[in-house]
């Protein structure tokens, strides 16, 4: 099947009809084609945006709202026909994507459906100088969205459910590598009544199509989800053009447990949270910081578990880890446990590609833990983005603070205690945005969302979303 840009409502071919190969990662094979738009064909997706602009931001709230929740409702009754197309797109378990990334889609349109009616504004009386200031909280006209591939409906919802709740009007880009979600929504935003030009969906490659989103000078606000390089370098291009920024990056999560935690909790919740999605979460734990007294056993327990981790074809039922997204990607995973290998690691478990019986050629890799001896060892420091973990032993809860918060990434962190006191030290010192307490990854969307330090700028969720997406005016009245 062939995907095209979802432009003024309608779908159309790029303008110089120039395509893409689209991978079916669990066999290695191509299997539609997607456009390699250019700038061009953004300009189109502009002009849509602007003209639809005006009427959308004048659009009641509850019109809005309902529309949002038309397009939710849609998403939940072609659950299983969207949970396949982005398993097969992305190589994730079709469990998976049926249970997560759907079902939180569809909780995205629905969630600002609901929060952009009780979205409201500041007044500020000035007493003794009889004036009163009132905010506006007004939309902000044509606003760029760019998701990445490791969960693509999932995040591309996102971002341009606050975006359209707001007022505005956007044009936005799937990853290349993952646009089959965002192509069937289109579909689903025409069945929902959504006027046309209030979401462009332009197909294409990063440094163009991409490129051309956050270049254009009437695009004023983009909200970008992918790896920290790739934010550094949009930063750099907007900057100049005063443009805001939402910048969701990459992570290297510290796992941190303690001996006092309930521990059959935690080793459940630590496999999840280390291979979950191949290990391609930016919240992923990715390093293990264990307390000494309970380092060997956690760690003969927590291997033993891994190695029973099914690797497969995403359809089996019993996959619980699928392929990796692409080719060069699955490259760039493996060659870390190289390097791993070259700095003193020691591989307790897998480290191999795998090869599945029927899908020779998909990308397939085994979970991976890696005893590491020091902190500062690459595979330590870079985010590796895959099914691979690094795991050592500390002593001392200033020691692990210290190690948890020696990396350039800050986006989140786990504890595993039973101490209050200690849960509270350590969360007022983790230099995160999102501190998890005996658990991983629960999600309240009305909660801020996002990472200090090079994970990134700004914050997603709840009304943090909708400041982002709205500019405010404040006007004062003398009376
Ligand atoms: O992401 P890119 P890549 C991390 C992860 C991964 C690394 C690189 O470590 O290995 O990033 O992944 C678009 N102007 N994360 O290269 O390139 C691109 O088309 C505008 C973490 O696949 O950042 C896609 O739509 N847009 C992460 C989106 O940016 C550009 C999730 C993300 O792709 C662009 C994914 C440009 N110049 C990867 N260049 C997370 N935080 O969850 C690319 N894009």
């Amino acid at each position: 099947m062939n995907i095209q840009n979802y432009i003024n409502g309608q779908f159309v071919n790029p303008i110089h009809n120039e395509w893409l190969n689209n991978y079916n990662p669990a066999k290695g094979e191509v299997y539609s084609q997607i456009p390699n738009s250019t700038i061009e064909d953004v300009e189109m997706a502009y002009k849509s945006a602007k003209s639809a602009f005006k009427k959308w931001s004048l659009t009641s709230l509850e019109e809005r709202s309902r529309i949002l929740i038309k397009i939710s409702e849609l998403l939940e009754e072609n659950l299983q026909q969207f949970a396949e197309a982005e398993s097969l797109d992305n190589g994730k378990p079709i469990w998976l994507a049926k249970a997560v990334d759907i079902p939180r889609a569809a909780s995205n349109f629905r969630f600002f459906a609901n929060a952009i009616t009780q979205f409201a504004s500041e007044s500020h009386e000035s007493v003794g100088h009889n004036a009163i200031n009132y905010t506006l909280r007004q939309p902000i006209g044509v606003v760029g969205c760019i998701s990445p591939w490791n969960l693509p409906l999932y995040l591309f919802s996102w971002k341009i459910a606050p975006a359209i709740a707001a007022g505005n009007c956007v044009v936005a880009k799937p990853s290349e590598v993952t646009p089959m979600t965002a192509f069937l929504l289109s579909e689903i935003c025409i069945e929902a009544g959504l006027p046309k030009g209030v979401l462009n969906i332009v197909h294409g490659l990063g440094t163009t199509t991409g490129q051309a989103i956050v270049e254009h000078p009437g695009i004023k606000a983009i909200s970008f989800t992918g790896g920290t390089v790739t934010g550094a370098h949009i930063a750099k291009v907007a900057a100049p053009m005063f443009k805001k920024l939402s910048l969701e990056l990459g992570g290297k999560n510290p796992n941190i447990i303690f001996a006092d935690c309930d521990y059959d909790d935690m080793l459940t919740t630590t496999v999840r949270s280390s291979f979950a999605n191949q290990g391609q979460i930016c919240l992923c734990g990715s390093r293990i910081f264990v307390e000494d007294s309970i380092y060997e056993k956690f760690k003969t327990d927590f291997v033993k578990k891994v190695k029973t981790l099914k690797v497969g074809h995403p359809s089996a039922t019993e996959t619980k880890v699928g392929a990796l997204v692409s080719k060069p990607h699955l490259e760039k995973v493996l060659s870390y446990v190289k390097i791993a290998k070259g700095e003193g690691g020691k591989v307790l478990c897998g480290g191999n590609q795998l090869t599945i019986k029927g899908s020779e050629n998909g990308y397939y890799m085994e979970p991976t833990i890696i005893e590491v001896k020091t902190d500062e060892c690459r595979v330590n420091q870079e985010e590796i983005f895959g099914p691979v973990v690094t795991i050592m032993p500390f002593s001392s809860e200033e020691e692990v603070l210290q190690m948890a918060n020696k990396v350039k990434y800050g986006l989140s962190a786990t504890l595993w205690t039973n101490d209050l006191k200690r849960t509270m030290r350590m969360s007022n010192q983790l230099q995160v945005g999102i501190v998890w307490v005996n658990t991983w990854m629960m999600r309240d969307l009305r909660t801020p969302f996002g990472g200090v330090k090079d994970s990134g700028v700004g914050r997603e969720g709840g009304f943090e979303a909708l400041r982002f997406f709205t500019e405010p005016k404040n006007v004062c009245i003398k009376y």
